[in-house]
């Protein structure tokens, strides 16, 4: 293990000061000490990994500096094409740092979506051309040194890849919490205890599955009308809109998250230009990443109501409080609107995961 300020004094010395990514666990340590050393750090919230490997790119080519892109392993997918047409020495060439949690180690438990990217992601980073060291705190100095020499030396990303409990516990100094009265598990109730059991329910990724998973459970109900996406953050939204053009007799809420529906907000824009009546998107946001760990997103500053009315929902509505959601919920008409439901930040601690496999979640989804 290692202290989140030993690796920054690492990084100063290296003379390494800027940092953007997308969060995960693994990283939760690290990422929440980078915001609270914003004042003494550059530090970029991105949109997804492949916008990452972007605002590093203009880094560089502004200041000849390199930059740091942090993320989970599931986001080298987001991260491919710019690796491939953008940083890569057969085009720009352009230095950086990827540091990539590794979810789904070979032999360690893990949920079913980081099962694959965990067993190919060393071979992936090899087919791409990059090379990579696992960091080791003993040797984190030579590490850090050598692979910035190595990515200036050679223009190229060189990546460092953290296994579980590399970071030893950081308690956050910025209190981060917003004076909000309603939980988001409260609001997922809340909108399910309006339904008449007839509607499907698309979920995205971390906790909103995992909330609404144990929501159906504690009413006793079935989860066939549920379709959890555990992985591919950011594309419930167009599962979502492809049921409901595919099922117009149903009614399809997508139950999203601020970062998800960011990671992917174009999205949106499809979802307006073919504007399923049927489609009810819901966003929980929290202004944070808090699957990962409560680590911001860009919300707190952005009004996602007004991109879905420029996107050509219906409507688009923000609310507060349950009274509100029940009234703009049981009004949901035509489609596509959007309901924004700002909720605070936290979950429960003993908040399982679906027990469900994504396998039989498909084939009941399929064949209620
Ligand atoms: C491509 C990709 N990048 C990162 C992650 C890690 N991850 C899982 S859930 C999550 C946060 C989602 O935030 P939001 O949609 O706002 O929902 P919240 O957790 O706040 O409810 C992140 C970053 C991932 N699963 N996939």
């Amino acid at each position: 293990m290692i202290s989140c300020e030993k690796i920054h004094k690492v990084f100063e010395k290296n003379n390494i000061g800027y940092f953007t990514g997308v969060p995960d666990s693994i990283l939760k340590e690290w990422i929440s000490y980078i915001v609270d050393n914003e004042d003494k750090l550059v530090h970029r919230i991105a949109a997804n990994e492949g916008a990452a490997i972007g605002h590093a790119a203009g880094y560089y080519l502004s200041t000849g500096k390199i930059g740091v892109v942090y993320m989970q392993n599931a986001g080298l997918g987001n991260a491919v094409n710019p690796l491939t047409s953008l940083t890569d020495n057969d085009v720009f060439g352009i230095p950086m740092l990827l540091i990539i949690g590794w979810r789904g180690e070979p032999g360690k438990k893990d949920a079913p979506q980081h099962a694959k990217m965990g067993k190919v992601m060393l071979p992936l980073l090899d087919t791409l051309g990059i090379s990579y060291e696992i960091l080791n705190a003993k040797n984190i100095n030579d590490q850090i040194k050598s692979a910035k020499e190595k990515a200036e030396r050679e223009n190229i990303p060189v990546a460092l890849i953290v296994k579980r409990d590399f970071f030893s516990e950081y308690i956050e100094k910025k209190n981060r919490q917003k004076t909000l009265e309603l939980s988001r598990e409260e609001a997922i109730y809340t909108i399910v205890d309006t339904f008449n059991g007839d509607e499907i329910v698309v979920a995205t990724t971390g906790k909103i599955s995992r909330e609404l998973f144990e929501c159906r459970q504690a009413r006793g109900q079935k989860h066939n009308g549920d379709f959890y996406v555990v992985g591919s953050m950011g594309h419930a939204s167009a599962i979502a809109m492809e049921i409901a053009c595919q099922r117009p007799e149903k009614k399809v809420y997508l139950f999203d998250g601020d970062g998800a529906l960011i990671m992917h907000a174009g999205t949106m824009a499809t979802i307006g230009y073919y504007a399923p009546e049927n489609l009810f998107h819901i966003v929980f946001d929290n202004c944070c990443h808090e699957s990962t760990g409560g680590q911001p997103t860009v919300s707190d500053k952005i009004d996602i109501a007004t991109i879905a009315r420029g996107c050509n929902y219906k409507n688009a509505n923000i609310c507060f409080r349950k009274e509100d959601i029940i009234r703009k919920v049981r009004g949901f008409k035509k489609g596509p609107v959007a309901l924004i439901i700002k909720v605070k930040k936290g979950s429960r601690v003993d908040l399982g995961r679906p027990k469900i496999s994504p396998r039989d979640n498909k084939k009941e989804f399929m064949n209620p």
